[in-house]
């Protein structure tokens, strides 16, 4: 490793380390005394014995000076508004060896400090330029190709770089679950949008090595590879030892990985593109050809500070920062340069000179170009709706032969049958949907043998074999990172939470990170999926908070996010049609929220009535997003809008309220909770005389809030109003559930004070 002369770096004892690591670079050049060799062909080591060539080092040094230059020009420009982002990828420049060891076919899930691997990885194109397409993100440009001037992220439609968020370590169970989604198209015979041989690569940092969701990714990895399960990842962690100010401690990494088994650890040296080439050219190769998950422990460095407001002279010493600066990997690179002969000094600084020129160049242009000035403009990639097209998808029935075979027979399907319960009729709909979808995907924590915890997905094991519906590790992080990774390969995910308190374990892999796909790559990449939840309260018999959670309000508000629960079994057939729908045209991101208390119910009014058991809806019908179902529609005394259990609770307690007020009741199912429809919310509102809302989740954040809000502002704030809500509070075992959740008799009463 080559490090700066100590007379130089001792100069240099100012504030503004990006000039100074600037100034290093170009002195570090301009007072090299080396000899001068005869250049290297281009076919060869670009110094004895290493494993890059000469062309190949040209390249890669100039995709780290690409690199270099985007931050430093980032500093400058950042204090003149023309740039919104100063992370940057200093020190870390060596991970553009990783682009150029793999293809531009590879899906890559990068870290922010990725600037050498995208200039890298440009190259693989003919045509593209990395210099003026980071700039416009820089600069926050509508025009920028990544977001569309979302974000500054790296991300590359025709190069197969998904963006990512900031959130650190989020992207890994996906990484994972793309990885795992590539070796399994062969298993269903889907064919895939790229290489059969493809691998994920997944960046991300020392200290993130530590997250959670890093370490459920790496869990979840070896746990397929102990199985003999293809999982072709490669982790790349950058280690330069540090995040923000906390140090790694020495040697933690390489503790940490090295003898995982199941995990096969690779290290190779970041600052040193001769020595490091090999390193991370066997780990590439192993990972391609084993198929296994692979760890490439890549040695990096951070060279000016966290990000442009890290003034790191003013909690670091002066020595040390200097001493970290002296192992800039631009000056190894340098000096390979020099040393093999490959450039003279005057050639290296020109070049050097020629690639900050471009760098300001661009960024001025990309200055001069449009920007996200309207909310439509934002908001268009957000939540794409194609009614018309939906529409026809979620009642296309051109499938029968294999729904004769996933049903067993013309005398075996649903619609021939008697009507029958909500558990029965989900795990119909979802034999509908797996015939309809080849390329459909069911999995979870038991949903395979044993059909789920409620037997909702009884039978589809056997129906569509373990490539198709299978059980996963517990680990709701995971089951949705797979989704994910399944969805970017072009299938469709149906996950199962296996009760709605577990969501929350995992909502950063829905509210971070799949439902931002769209939004953040200006809707060139989506991850369709359809996450079934078995949710809400009122089980009789076993209880407690966790199985019995009644708060939604953490979907709801995930923006983008459709959320739908169905009271009924021919209800959640057809609203299942349009999920899926959703997610195959306008690649959607949907929750259907399955109420466990209404599973088995068969009867409404009376025991033996079998009131609330319905006939199968044939294929070819479907439900419209955000229509709801109205029960006694000209009625108008009282209108009570509610959803899932609130249902036949409503209905049940209609039948009071008209004996005992004499009023016709009109029961409003919302079905969709996200989004709320308003304008049919209103249309109901109208011409009623009174107004109830029965939510049966929690009295603040519910859906009740929506409800009244959107009647309140369509000016019908004078009606009467009552809310019949749950109690903010956890539900707690046994009996003294139905305490904090509203019951029949609170929406009697409830309706004796509005009269
Ligand atoms: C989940 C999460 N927590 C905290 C942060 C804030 N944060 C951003 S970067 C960072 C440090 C990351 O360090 P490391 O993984 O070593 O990457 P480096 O920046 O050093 O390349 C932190 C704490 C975040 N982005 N995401
Ligand atoms: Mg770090």
């Amino acid at each position: 490793m080559t490090t700066m002369p100590a007379p130089i770096a001792a100069r240099h004892k100012g504030f503004n380390r990006a000039e100074i690591v600037d100034q290093n670079f170009t002195e570090f050049v301009g007072e090299w005394r080396g000899e001068v060799r005869t250049a290297p062909r281009g076919d060869a080591p670009v110094l004895p014995g290493s494993a890059l060539d000469a062309q190949g080092f040209r390249e890669l040094l100039e995709s780290q000076l690409i690199s270099r230059h985007l931050d430093l020009m980032a500093r400058v420009l950042r204090v003149q508004n023309k740039v919104f982002y100063t992370i940057g990828s200093s020190g870390h420049e060596g991970n553009a060896m990783v682009a150029r060891l793999t293809r531009h076919t590879d899906p890559a899930f990068l870290h922010y400090r990725s600037g050498g691997f995208m200039a890298e990885r440009f190259r693989k194109l003919p045509g593209m330029d990395p210099v003026m397409d980071s700039a416009l993100s820089f600069a926050a440009s509508k025009d920028d190709p990544a977001s569309g001037g979302r974000h500054k992220v790296w991300g590359s439609k025709p190069l197969w770089v998904l963006p990512q968020t900031s959130t650190i370590a989020s992207h890994l169970p996906k990484a994972l679950g793309t990885a795992i989604a590539i070796d399994h198209a062969r298993r269903i015979g889907h064919s895939l949008p790229i290489p059969d041989d493809s691998i994920a690569i997944c960046s991300f940092g020392d200290a993130s090595s530590n997250h959670a969701t890093a370490q459920t990714a790496f869990n979840a990895a070896a746990w397929t590879a102990y199985q003999k399960l293809p999982a072709p990842v490669l982790f790349v962690c950058e280690d330069n030892g540090i995040g923000i100010s906390v140090k790694t401690p020495t040697g933690w990494v390489a503790s940490n990985f090295q003898s995982r088994s199941n995990l096969d650890y690779f290290y190779a040296d970041g600052l040193d593109l001769a020595e490091g080439y090999a390193q991370v050219q066997r780990a590439v190769e192993h990972c391609r050809s084993t198929r296994r998950p692979t760890f490439l422990h890549l040695r990096t460095t951070r060279i000016m500070g966290h990000a442009g407001t890290d003034f790191e002279i003013e909690w670091r010493s002066i020595e040390e920062l200097v001493a970290v600066e002296a192992g800039d990997p631009l000056l190894r690179s340098a000096a390979i340069a020099l040393e093999s002969g490959l450039y003279s000094k005057d050639a290296l600084l020109e070049l050097n000179e020629s690639i900050r020129r471009r760098c300001f160049a661009a960024a001025e242009e990309a200055d001069r170009r449009p920007k996200l000035e309207r909310l439509d403009d934002v908001m268009a990639p957000l939540a794409p709706y194609t009614p018309a097209k939906v529409k026809a998808e979620a009642e296309r029935a051109d499938y029968a032969d294999a729904r004769l075979k996933a049903f067993g027979g013309a005398d075996k399907l649903p619609e021939n049958q008697p009507p029958r319960h909500l558990a029965i009729q989900i795990g119909q709909a979802l034999h509908d949907i797996m015939a309809k979808y080849p390329e459909s995907l069911l999995f979870g924590e038991d949903v395979a043998q044993k059909g789920g915890v409620y037997t909702v997905t009884k039978g589809l094991h056997k129906a569509f074999r373990n490539t198709r519906v299978f059980n996963t590790l517990l680990d709701e992080t995971i089951i949705l990172g797979l989704a994910q990774g399944y969805a970017n390969m072009g299938m469709l995910p149906i996950p199962e939470i296996q009760y709605l308190a577990y969501f929350h374990n995992a909502g950063d892999q829905i509210r971070g990170e799949a439902a931002s796909l769209q939004f953040f790559s200006n809707d060139q990449y989506r991850n369709p999926l359809v996450m079934r939840v078995a949710s809400l309260g009122y089980q009789r018999g076993f209880g407690g908070h966790f199985h019995n959670d009644n708060s939604i309000a953490a979907l709801r508000d995930i923006p983008g996010l459709v959320v739908g629960c169905p009271s009924r079994g021919d209800d959640a057939a057809t609203m299942l049609r349009t999920l899926t729908a959703l997610a195959k045209v306008d690649g959607r991101v949907c929750a259907f929220l399955e109420p466990i208390a209404l599973y088995m119910t068969k009867d409404l009014y009376e025991a033996g009535d079998g009131a609330w058991q319905f006939a199968y809806p044939a294929p070819g019908e479907a439900m419209t997003l955000g229509e709801g179902r109205v029960y006694n529609e000209k009625a108008k005394d009282l209108v009570v809008f509610t959803f899932g259990n609130g249902v036949p609770m409503a209905l049940r307690a209609a039948r009071t309220i008209e004996a005992e007020l004499k009023w016709k009741v009109r029961v409003v199912d919302l079905r969709w909770l996200a989004p709320l429809n308003d304008a049919f919310i209103a249309a109901q509102a109208k011409n009623a005389k009174r107004i109830l809302v029965l939510d049966e989740g929690r009295k603040s954040a519910g859906v009740g809030e929506g409800v009244i809000t959107a009647i309140v502002e369509a000016g019908l704030g004078a009606t009467p109003l009552q809310r019949v809500v749950g109690a903010d509070t956890f539900t707690p075992l046994a009996g003294a559930a139905f305490l904090v959740l509203p019951g029949e008799a609170d929406v009697v009463a409830a309706a004796h004070k509005l009269a």
